[in-house]
């Protein structure tokens, strides 16, 4: 298995930080930023590509230079000109790269104006307030920096699911192609659907388990192997992720399934139910005495224990177990119950598609609606629209759904609620649309009560639809911002609108 796109587009991507903190030629720097971006959008795997003998230069953005690098990192896991250039520089620099804020401009001024090159530097300079002296810095910058800094120093790594996918994906593959594996799974927060992972654990069934272990530890992507041995391996990714290899036997591969989805919490409940019932689980299985009674499925070792299956989803001890046990589960929705989407953005704003390109698509997955809700204009940085530019833009919508495009396009905006709790723009627009969007874009930090203060005046507006995502958050970047969601929630039920479940990956 080579790297994926994303492994290459970031290798391109700290490649050019690399060398813009070098002070390289610009243009050079350029080229491996667009390449990174090309990369990340191509529709197929480029390493599938470089084993069918492509022509890579075909792609857009991609000369001959660039198509040698690809293929080496196909090849080898690596590239080599980024080896090069980060073993000038001290190596807990791409750990400042990744703060929020932190690009390479910024980091250079760190390194040659500080010699500032870790985590700890930063937080002692921040401290001493060394860094808002700095040029393009500030108070606000040093503070925001000081807080990123020690949120990355003192949690433990995690990773966004959607990083995690495509890797497990790809270990999946990997691991099903070995000869002799019977079953694999991808078990642990992973299977739980956790929005982040801590790691990723993987369980298999095979005929020769050692063949197993050796491609697990043998993957090109791999910085170290952590530990490894007959029935468990450990590995640590180049991309910082750890992975977890489970080799169990068929008839205990249900019960090692549940234990190491998890959660520890949900597990620790079912192995009180067991105990209840006379029975003993862990993960090999059910047992009464010394016979075994489950365990080679899932399915089997719930029925052990008188419960149907629960989804993974659900298992956080967070009352599924008597959910399940009263026959009352809820039934899990599915992207196949997607009917539409009220919130997206375009080119208009800050999205990356017209109006038309996503009406299109959203009619060939079947979608019966979707509602255009760009910024409005206080948010500047994203091309917010004002009322004129609103305007124009229901006028192209009603033109759009004049041709019929297997689709009901709804014309909407997403407001942005300001300090005093009023919106960005005039009754008069909003009443002409069909979905409001109302958000908190700024003043993160408001104390509580203000805060909460803040939505719920926002919320007595008429044409409201909906409170985008409500807790502001950024996974892995930004803290929730202090609110009483508990009167955001009775206010929102109260005024009849509705609030909005976020799932973009951050
Ligand atoms: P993560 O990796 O931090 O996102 O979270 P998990 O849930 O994947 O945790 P991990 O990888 O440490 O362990 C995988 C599963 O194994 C966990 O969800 C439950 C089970 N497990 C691990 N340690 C224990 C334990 O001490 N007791 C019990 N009952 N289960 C455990
Ligand atoms: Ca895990
Ligand atoms: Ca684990």
């Amino acid at each position: 298995m080579a790297l994926l796109n994303q492994d290459m587009a970031d290798l391109f991507e700290e490649l050019a930080d690399f060398l813009e903190i070098k002070g390289e030629n610009p243009f050079k720097i350029r080229a491996y930023r667009n390449a990174a971006r090309v990369i990340r959008d191509l529709g197929t795997e480029l390493s599938r590509d470089v084993e069918e003998g492509r022509d890579l230069t075909e792609i857009a953005g991609i000369g001959k230079e660039l198509a040698a690098k690809i293929e080496t990192m196909v090849r080898t896991g690596n590239l080599p000109a980024l080896d090069k250039v980060k073993a000038e520089f001290p190596p807990s620099l791409p750990s400042l790269l990744k703060l929020p804020g932190l690009g390479p401009k910024r980091v250079k001024v760190l390194l040659d104006q500080l010699k500032i090159a870790t985590l700890d530097e930063l937080v002692q300079a921040a401290k001493d307030g060394r860094i808002r002296e700095l040029p393009g810095f500030g108070p606000k910058m040093e503070a925001s920096l000081l807080e990123a800094a020690g949120r990355k120093l003192d949690t433990t790594v995690r990773h966004l699911r959607a990083r995690a996918e495509p890797q497990v994906q790809a270990i999946m593959d990997l691991l099903r192609g070995v000869p002799g594996v019977q079953q694999i799974e991808a078990a642990g927060s992973f299977r739980r659907a956790k929005e982040t992972v801590g790691d990723l654990d993987f369980l298999v069934t095979a005929d020769q388990p050692d063949l197993v272990m050796k491609t697990f530890t043998g993957i090109p992507q791999i910085e170290r192997v952590l530990a490894h041995g007959e029935t468990k391996g450990s590995i640590l990714l180049k991309n910082g992720m750890q992975a977890d290899l489970r080799l169990v036997p068929p008839e205990s591969f249900g019960a090692a399934l549940h234990y190491f989805t998890g959660s520890k919490a949900h597990n620790i409940a079912t192995r009180r139910r067991a105990q209840h019932l006379g029975l003993k689980q862990n993960e090999y299985g059910v047992f009464r005495g010394e016979e075994q009674v489950a365990g080679r499925t899932e399915e089997d070792v719930f029925a052990a224990l008188g419960l149907p299956w629960i989804p993974p989803e659900l298992r956080e001890d967070a009352g599924e177990i008597e959910a399940a046990e009263q026959g009352t589960l809820p039934t899990l929705i599915t992207d196949k119950d997607l009917k539409g989407d009220l919130h997206n953005h375009t080119t208009w704003s800050d999205g990356a598609e017209s109006v038309e390109t996503m009406a299109r698509h959203a009619a060939s997955l079947g979608w019966s609606y979707l509602a255009i809700t760009d910024h409005s204009k206080r948010l500047t940085v994203a091309n917010g629209l004002d009322e004129n530019r609103l305007a124009r833009q229901i006028d192209e919508i009603a033109s759009l759904n004049a041709t019929n495009p297997g689709i009901r396009i709804l014309t909407g905006s997403e407001v942005d609620i300001l300090e005093d709790g009023s919106l960005d723009l005039p009754d008069s627009i909003l009443a002409r649309l069909d979905v409001v969007i109302i958000s908190v874009h700024s003043k993160f930090n408001l104390p509580r009560d203000k805060q909460t203060d803040r939505i719920l005046r926002a919320l007595d507006h008429d044409h409201v639809t909906f409170l985008a995502h409500p807790t502001g958050r950024l996974l892995l970047e930004r803290d929730p911002y202090e609110v009483d969601m508990e009167r955001v929630l009775d206010h929102i039920k109260a005024r009849g609108c509705f609030v909005e479940l976020n799932a973009h990956p951050l």
